[in-house]
């Protein structure tokens, strides 16, 4: 049994939309950031957190690859060419998109406010057009990153490309949309915005 910490409009829904896609049994404590139960277990007071029999994960992305992992589901096989390249494409999903995203909110939201530099948006917002250019060029012609297999690398990316519209950042006119679409299909995915939105 597992239990994921965070709310579900943060990173955490990368976890539960994993969750979900495994069919796997877990609780949801849907705690913000900073709050006293998330510090209690994550001194950074960051979310998600994943605890299994009292040890306590953090990162999304370290989580569902983790889960992905052990119940044999949406990865390739560690120490394969295939994982080599589904690696890669997430860590360029975080290094590009992700953290765009991120800099952005903390400059615009997060942070306090002598320290934030609003206008670093606009660079990030042509910084990120041009990263999903060029992601796109990776897409190939199967229907997720990686072809025919949906892997941890498409939850990542998907959750982001949610998080853009949110943020007006722009996905562009490109296959990308066709690829949100598709992913947003899929049932877990629609199980898991269900859940987001009673919480
Ligand atoms: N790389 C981490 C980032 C975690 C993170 O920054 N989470 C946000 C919510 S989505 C948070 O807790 N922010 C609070 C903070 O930065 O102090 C992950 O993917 O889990």
């Amino acid at each position: 049994m597992y239990t994921l910490v965070g709310s579900p409009m943060t990173r955490a829904f990368r976890v539960l939309w994993m969750l979900e896609e495994l069919g796997l049994e877990y609780d949801l404590t849907p705690g913000y950031p900073h709050s006293d139960e998330v510090k209690a277990i994550n001194p950074t007071g960051k979310v998600p957190a994943l605890i299994e029999d009292g040890t306590v994960i953090t990162d999304s992305v370290a989580i569902i690859q983790y889960l992905a992992d052990k119940h044999g589901g949406l990865t390739f096989a560690a120490g394969t060419l295939e994982r080599a390249k589904q690696d890669s494409l997430l860590h360029c999903i975080n290094d590009e998109i992700d953290s765009a995203l991120w800099t952005a909110a903390r400059n615009t939201l997060f942070l306090p406010e002598d320290k934030r530099v609003p206008e670093i948006k606009e660079t990030l917002k042509w910084e990120f057009a041009r990263s999903i250019k060029s992601l796109e060029k990776r897409l190939g012609d199967g229907p997720y990153l990686m072809g025919e297999e949906f892997t941890v690398p498409d939850i990542v990316l998907t959750h982001c490309c949610g998080w853009a519209r949110s943020a007006k950042f722009d996905l562009g006119d490109g296959p990308i949309r066709d690829y949100v679409r598709r992913v947003i299909s899929r049932d877990a995915y629609l199980r898991a915005h269900g859940i987001r939105g009673a919480k």
